[in-house]
Formats: structure tokens, sequence, C-alpha cells
């Protein structure tokens, strides 16, 4: 079989992440409220800011703005986590970044698989958060044993995902029948499911260990927590999600607002009660929480530089805070964050002069005469050449991600793990290395610059 058979890894996912998002308005109401409120914001900044139209025109982004979220889910074990390596590489996902979330509290270490080209990501962005449970951490030796045991026990995935992934493989890729079988089996493993698999009182011991715990080890499958919508101005969903029935976390998590949006801002509800049957209740009479929503803006990817930066005014906000941000100091953090936050150059010239973040470049109108070998990028830009858009950030932040998993774990959940991040443990649980980020922008940037310097018939700059 020759590869004009097969269906693009690109459409695959692009098809698996409608499939999911179907599937869980399906099941959370919530979450089609949202998108609903997120789809009439995005509406609005259009209208009111021809601006970031026109920029979000000129990069592609505006087609890509509807397709846009990301999920999360949680996994028990090695072989469930390189599997799901396996899974995601079928639909041109890899695992990108590596998030360690045990200084939070949180007993997981995680990355995100994603598509990794500029133009792969512009068919379909879905990339899915993908925590793994550190057993380790478990101090109480018989309950890890029986968390082991128990995981030990589930599959994960359908008899016919794992045929299609193996098929995928050895072929190189699914024909279109293959694929379609391929999203419906692949989209089992994330479905909730009403039963769990321990008894009620199992479950009241795995979960006074940590909540996340029983969340992943007391049931069939790693279920979909929650699915996020890309808004552009995320200031004005948070502020209007108590009219709409949707109680959000007391502050937006990541950098403030700001003229030139950099990184990533998050801010989600509180996860529902659900009703479950534990295996010694035939009728669903104990509750679980895990599913949530969220709500994201995502702007500008950062350099080394400016993300060094970044980190080091959101913990200087947070050491002056004295504390986790929550209801009661809410507006101190919020104004801690404004006042170190002023440091961050607000303007996409000063980014890129100061190499803070990284830009995709874009030839204009203006076409050179002769002689314009010897100029460098500063110069093209300056003599109207050539004109830049920011590169918008793809992935996650560390501790955006653990004020998402604590406000809907409680504070309750909040455990201090002596243990260090470790990352080669997670990468042999995987299978593979993870890949770093700050790589996939330069080289995304690079192309952009050569494309521009060929357009321009300028040799590369030294
Ligand atoms: C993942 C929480 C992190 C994000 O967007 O940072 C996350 C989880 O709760 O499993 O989704
Ligand atoms: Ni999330």
């Amino acid at each position: 079989m020759t590869s004009q058979h097969f269906v693009s890894p690109d459409l695959i996912r692009q098809r698996f992440s409608k499939a999911m998002s179907d599937m869980y308005r399906d099941e959370v109401p919530l979450y089609g409220a949202l998108m609903n409120l997120v789809e009439q914001t995005n509406a609005q900044v259009l209208g009111r800011e021809p601006q970031i139209a026109r920029q979000l025109q000129s990069t592609g982004e505006i087609q890509r703005l509807d397709l846009e979220r990301h999920g999360a889910i949680r996994v028990g074990t090695a072989a469930e986590l390189a599997t799901l390596a396996r899974l995601f590489a079928v639909m041109g996902m890899q695992p990108v970044g590596y998030y360690d979330l045990t200084p939070a509290g949180v007993p997981v270490h995680s990355t995100a698989f994603r598509a990794v080209h500029e133009d792969a990501l512009q068919v379909s962005p879905f990339r899915v958060f993908t925590s793994l449970l550190r057993l380790e951490l478990i101090e109480d030796l018989p309950l890890r044993a029986f968390a082991e045991s128990t995981l030990a026990k589930r599959q994960i995935f359908t008899a016919t995902a794992l045929l299609l992934i193996d098929r995928a493989e050895t072929q190189g890729g699914l024909n279109e029948t293959e694929a379609d079988a391929f999203v419906e089996a692949a989209l089992e493993t994330f479905r909730w499911h009403h039963s769990a698999t321990v008894t009620a009182a199992q479950y009241q011991q795995l979960s006074a260990q940590h909540r996340l715990i029983a969340d992943v080890v007391a049931f069939k499958g790693p279920h979909i927590n929650h699915l996020t919508p890309r808004t552009l101005d995320i200031d004005i969903v948070q502020a209007q999600m108590p009219e709409h029935g949707i109680t959000p976390k007391a502050v937006i998590e990541g950098p403030p607002r700001r003229d030139c949006p950099i990184l990533l801002r998050q801010t989600s509800f509180k996860a529902l009660d659900e009703p479950i049957a534990f295996t010694d209740q035939g009728q669903p009479r104990g509750s679980h929480s895990a599913r949530f929503g969220e709500i994201e803006q995502r702007g500008a990817a950062l350099t080394p530089k400016g993300r060094e930066l970044y980190d080091r005014l959101l913990n200087a906000a947070r050491d002056e805070l004295q504390d986790f941000p929550n209801e009661a100091n809410a507006a101190r953090y919020n104004s801690l964050m404004a006042q170190h936050f002023e440091e961050f150059p607000d303007s996409y010239e000063q980014m890129r002069r100061q190499d803070l973040a990284y830009f995709r470049y874009f030839t204009t109108d203006k076409r050179p005469d002769a002689g314009l070998s010897n100029l460098t990028l500063d110069a093209l830009l300056d003599a109207g050449y050539l004109r830049i858009e920011p590169l918008v950030y793809e992935d996650f932040l560390p501790v955006s991600a653990a004020g998402i998993f604590q406000s809907n774990l409680g504070d309750a959940a909040q455990t201090h793990y002596g243990a260090h991040s470790n990352q080669q443990a997670f990468e042999k649980a995987l299978g593979r290395s993870t890949i770093n980020e700050l790589g996939l922008y330069a080289a995304t940037q690079q192309r952009s610059i050569e494309e521009c310097l060929a357009a321009l018939g300028v040799s590369v700059p030294g």
C-alpha cells in the first residue's frame, strides 16, 4: 500500500478533536454553555478590535480559533502512558515539555501531546495535557500495593484501538476506513464511566490519600477531565461567567492583562459532583468530582530570556503575596501582578529587540531594488520590507497548571512531597524523550525568516 492511500495524521487529529468535543458536550452541558460564551466574546473582540482581527488573519490563526481546544487526562501506569504516546502519534501528536506538579502538592508529572510543526498546528492545534500518577509518593505501602494491583487489572484501550495503532505503525499510516474506525475506538479510552472499579470504602481510602489518586485508580480509564476553548479576551469571559450560572476560580492564572498578550492566561470552574456506583452498590449512591471547565487566552511564545523574566516577575509577586492566590486575596494578587509585570515590555517591537519573544516574519508590499544583501533583519524591518507577528504559545505553564489542579481538588488536597522532579523516570515510562518546546519555536521563527529572505532575494545574514 502506498502513502497516498493514507489519511494525513493532521486530519485524523482534526476529526478526533471534533469527536472528543461532541462527546464532551453531550456529557457535560456546561461545556456547551462555556463554548457559546467564548464564541460570543471572540466575535465581540474581532468586531471591536480590527487590529487583532488583522493579526489573526495574517497568521492564519483566525481559521483555527474555533477549532482550538486542549484537554487533560491522568493515567496510572508506565504502560498506559507509553501506549497513549503511540495512540497520539497516529494523530501526529508528540510529547512536548515536561511539567513537574509535585512542588504544588499534586503527585503527578506531565507532558503535553501536540502537533509540532506550524503547518500541522494550523490544521489542528489540539493538545492533551497528560499526567502520570507518581505512585511512589503514596507512603502507605498497603494502599500503594492496592493501587498498583487495581491499575494492573485494567485495560484502558479497546482491542480495535490497539490493532489500529499497530497497523498504523507497520503500514506507516491509516486509510480512510481505518482512520474513522480509529477515531471511534480511540475515543472510548477517554469516556466517563458511571461505575467505579473499587468499593465505596476503597474509594474513600484512596481519596483520603489524595483525591487525585482516587480519580486515577478507581475508574476504568482516564476520562477526559476538561476541554478548553481559546478566547480572545479572558477578562470578559471571567466577568460574565457568573451571569451564565458558572462560578469561576478566584484568579486568572498566568500573566496579567496586557496590550500584547504573552504565554497563557487560564481560568476554570469547579468540578461537578457526579453520581457514581461503587462495586458494592447496585445503583449510583456515591459521587466523584473530576470534570470541570476551563478557558484560556493565548499570547506570544517567549524565548528563554523572556521566560526567565516571566518566571522572576511571577515569583516576586507570589512571594510578596505570601500565600496561594484565593478568594480573600485575589484583588491584592492582581494588583501585585500588574505592579511587578510593569517591568515586562508591552510592545511587540520592544519584545523582539530585547529577544524576549518569538515571532513570525512576513514580507510586505514593498519590494527591494538591488543591493539589499548586506542588510540585517533589523534593517529590513526598519526599512519596511518585513513585518512581524508574535508566534502563539502552544504549551502550558507549571504554576498555572498547579493552580488549575488545586482549584478543582480543593485546598484540602494540598500535600507536601519531598520528592524531586524526575524527568528521566517520566521519559522511561513514556518510552521516549519529551521534546523541548523552545527548540520548536526557534525553528518556526527561523523557517519564517528564511522564507522571507528568499522571497526578497536576500542572502541569510550572519
Ligand atoms: C490538568 C490541569 C492542568 C492546564 O491547562 O494547565 C491543565 C488536570 O487537571 O488534569 O489542564
Ligand atoms: Ni487545562
